[in-house]
């Protein structure tokens, strides 16, 4: 089914109509110079770029709005201060319900500045790494922007890493100053950020200075000579601090993220490139209006948050909310809940907590209001039609277009979504390109797959301004990684099919591809499958090698609470079914496998490469488990594969 744009919404959206869409996209990709160069107009710029794109294909090398300076810190907040110094910019919803605090314009100026005088004192020169391992706070907002003011380049790493983790983004980045909390409050759980942070820097004499948020009352050791309150610190300085006016391709941030080896990697992004694509994808993507309340419930650990919680909306002058609890506290009705009492317009989350909370029932959603919301926006991980459905229709009570957007860290923004106000949604698709997004399919010897209905590997044809531009202190890995693969050619990583309408479908990670026969088989398609069913709450498909397939199907399920009694050998047959129904025959699994519960990352993402070594026998080598958010998954699947051997 296909859904229209929504009557009424068209009228006051930016792009109103597909005519409008293929216009700009048109002219974005026929004269890429002219409307970047346009776009780049939204910021203020001390010295305004004389070029707009200077790139070296085989270098591997872009360089965008040479000759131009600005500073990242100034745009999201000096120039809103002198228009707006009374209207939130930040509203933090606190770990407990009912809990909120207002951060004017002006605020976060005063605050900013006092933090960048307080890294300052610390002997933070431009250039430098400040790494933040904060919980989410307001501190955590005022570090990054006070780093951006002063041109040092800040290295968030999510307050639930290990301390292993974070010691070792910390030595790769050369981070002399760590900022973190005592502790932080999330859900019913206190997150111990200065006991990790004790252990991730112990003996490490390159971090200098450790200065502590006092989130709760907690009292933690201090060693004296390095570990600093930042209250105290603040204190003793002024909100005045003068702005560094950094090149355009200056670093603004490393944000490390996970690739296929074992090394994280610290993927960096520049000053003038991100900004300008954070502000244009926030505008359109978002539909921005005036008095947005923008609520993006990501962690500012992941890409999300840097561009869609803090740089996107505070660089457009959007109040956006900071929320520092989980979507189930204290029960599943809690966003609704923020939502109701911020009055928030855009509600971005990610599939995994909306699966997690249709689970619920409806009526938690059903008692809040949610009258406020005009649009919601997903992304993260393939959205199942039936979650997309839920999101729209329960939710959004038919009312709000649901935007579901493909991205990654390394695009620093959106590259593929609808146009909220124009682009008919099929549920499951992120539909069409960006401006100045050039998708392109190609098959495994690197052919370029021509025309729709299509399917292959995602690459990006040209750059654009949000793009990473390398790995911190490895550009060769940057190469290899993106480059290499197909040369020329931005190597995304995923599978991808281009359906008849020009529609793109993310089929997730290449290798969450199965060829099952010889046909290819998207493991989120039978996912989607499977959690259309009434009893699954969620499911991850992986493949295992399969004497007459090639590839087998195996499919991981947890239940709905009041499936939980039902028999496990009707189930696994009503299952099989159910996928043989939605799909075919060829996409029946050979395995289902009902668990309660699936292991995932702290970020939320299924991790597939452990479940498919468990469905291919693999027990003994099951890679690095450390990135699990819930250890104790693992022994179930651990001993149900042992009974089945
Ligand atoms: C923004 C973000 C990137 C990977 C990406 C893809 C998956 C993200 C998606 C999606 C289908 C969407 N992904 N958004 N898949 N539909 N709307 O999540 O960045 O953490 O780097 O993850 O997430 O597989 O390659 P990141």
């Amino acid at each position: 089914m296909i859904y229209a744009p929504k009557e009424g919404f068209g009228r006051t959206a930016r792009i109103q109509s597909m005519e409008d869409y293929q216009f700009l996209y048109r002219k974005s990709l026929e004269r890429p110079e002219e409307f970047w160069g346009e776009m780049a107009q939204a910021l203020t710029w001390f010295h305004p770029p004389e070029t707009v794109l200077d790139a070296d294909t085989d270098q591997v090398d872009f360089s965008w709005f040479g000759g131009g300076r600005l500073n990242a810190c100034y745009n999201a907040v000096d120039r809103h201060v002198k228009e707006n110094p009374r209207k939130p910019a930040i509203i933090w919803a606190k770990n407990e319900p009912g809990q909120y605090e207002l951060i004017t314009w002006r605020d976060l100026k005063h605050n900013v500045g006092r933090v960048a005088n307080v890294l300052k004192a610390h002997g933070v020169k431009k250039g430098d790494r400040v790494c933040i391992y904060l919980p989410m706070v307001p501190e955590l907002a005022y570090t990054m922007l006070a780093c951006a003011r002063i041109g040092a380049v800040h290295s968030v790493v999510f307050a639930g890493f290990s301390a292993d983790s974070l010691r070792e983004r910390i030595l790769d980045s050369g981070a002399q100053v760590l900022v973190t909390a005592n502790e932080g409050p999330r859900g019913a759980k206190r997150v111990r950020t200065k006991a990790i942070s004790d252990e991730a820097v112990e003996g490490l004499s390159q971090v200098r200075s450790v200065l502590v948020v006092r989130r709760t009352e907690a009292d933690v050791p201090m060693k004296a000579g390095r570990d600093w309150w930042l209250d105290q610190e603040m204190s003793k300085h002024r909100g005045t601090c003068p702005v560094e006016w950094m090149a355009a391709e200056d670093p603004l941030f490393i944000l490390y993220t996970s690739g296929s080896t074992g090394k994280p990697k610290g993927v960096m992004h520049t000053t003038g490139g991100y900004l300008v694509y954070a502000v244009t994808t926030h505008r359109y993507v978002f539909d921005l209006q005036p008095d947005d309340v923008h609520f993006c419930t990501a962690d500012m650990g992941w890409i999300t948050g840097h561009t869609y919680l803090l740089y996107g909306p505070l660089a457009n002058g959007t109040t956006t909310v900071l929320f520092e609890s989980i979507p189930t506290y204290p029960d599943a009705g809690r966003l609704w809940q923020v939502v109701d009492d911020v009055k928030a317009t855009v509600l971005f989350t990610a599939p995994t907590a909306l699966r997690a909370l249709l689970r619920e029932g409806d009526a938690y959603v059903k008692k809040s209001s949610r009258k406020s919301l005009r649009l919601l926006a997903s992304a993260g991980e393939p959205i199942n039609p039936e979650v997309w459905r839920w999101y729209h229709d329960v939710v959004g009570e038919g009312r709000c277009p649901v935007v579901d957007n493909w991205w990654q860290t390394e695009t620093g923004g959106v590259l593929i979504a609808p146009m909220p106000g124009a682009t008919p949604c099929k549920p499951g698709s992120a539909t069409l390109p960006f401006f100045g997004v050039e998708p392109v399919l190609v098959d495994d010897e690197g052919r370029v797959l021509e025309g729709n209905g299509v399917s292959g590997n995602l690459c990006i044809a040209r750059t654009w301004p949000g793009q990473a531009r390398t790995l911190w202190g490895n550009h060769q890995r940057f190469i290899e990684t993106y480059y290499s693969r197909f040369p020329r050619l931005y190597f995304t990583g995923d599978g991808c099919r281009r359906d008849e309408d020009g529609y793109y479908w993310i089929t997730g990670r290449v290798d969450d591809v199965l060829n099952v026969s010889g046909h290819r088989l998207g493991t989120a398609e039978v996912e989607s499958a499977l959690v259309a069913h009434e009893s699954v709450a969620e499911a991850a498909v992986v493949g295992f090698p399969h004497e007459l397939k090639g590839t087998g199907v195996c499919a991981f399920v947890t239940l709905k609470p009041e499936f939980l009694d039902a028999s496990t050998e009707q189930m696994m047959g009503a299952l099989k079914e159910q996928v043989r129904h939605v799909i075919g025959p060829i996409a029946t699994p050979d395995q289902v496998r009902i668990v309660s519960g699936l292991p995932k990352t702290r970020s939320g993402k299924i991790l597939r490469r452990m479940l498919r070594k468990i469905a291919c026998g693999e027990t003994q080598d099951l890679g690095d488990t450390s990135t699990l958010a819930e250890p104790s998954v693992l022994d179930e699947l651990l001993t149900q594969q042992s009974q089945m051997q």
